[in-house]
């Protein structure tokens, strides 16, 4: 499917919005789900099993939303990447085994982006080889999904 990416200048906005959001994120622990005014939707992703549960996600345009990533594995780091140089999207966070990390995403673009694990042992298969990857779906109305609040 193709989404038509509306041109706006949102990349500062969203490098300063991570940064600032990892820089919370370390100060804070778990359970922080609003930031500023508004309301903030909150998405649990646990990683674990070289997987993503969900996998695909959908969101709306323009609303915010937290991303609650929780690495369930005991002894495996697991990470988040969000790339997509079109859309000033640059998502690069470490998860460690055992915690959690909050992740605030802002003023999203419509369209289909990729995440994936970037972590791998030397002479292994990637996490991303072994299913570590997922969409994030951005689309300019709800859709399917009319009873998520
Ligand atoms: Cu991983």
């Amino acid at each position: 499917m193709t989404y038509l990416y509306p041109r706006l200048s949102l990349k500062s906005t969203v490098y300063r919005t991570l940064q600032f959001t990892v820089l919370l994120a370390s100060l804070l622990t778990a359970g922080w789900s609003q930031a500023g005014p508004g309301y903030t939707k909150v998405i649990k992703v646990t990683l674990g099993d070289y997987r993503y549960m969900p996998k695909d996600i959908q969101l709306i345009i323009d609303q915010p939303v937290t991303l609650h990533l929780v690495n369930v594995d005991a002894f495996t780091p697991h990470n988040f990447t969000l790339e997509d140089d079109s859309d000033g999207l640059d998502v690069n966070i470490d998860i460690p085994a055992g915690e959690s990390v909050d992740v605030q995403l802002m003023a999203l673009v419509a369209g289909r982006h990729i995440f994936y694990c970037r972590n791998k042992l030397l002479f292994m298969d990637s996490h991303r080889e072994k299913g570590m990857e997922g969409t994030l779906t951005v689309v300019p109305e709800l859709q399917t999904n009319k009873t998520a609040k």
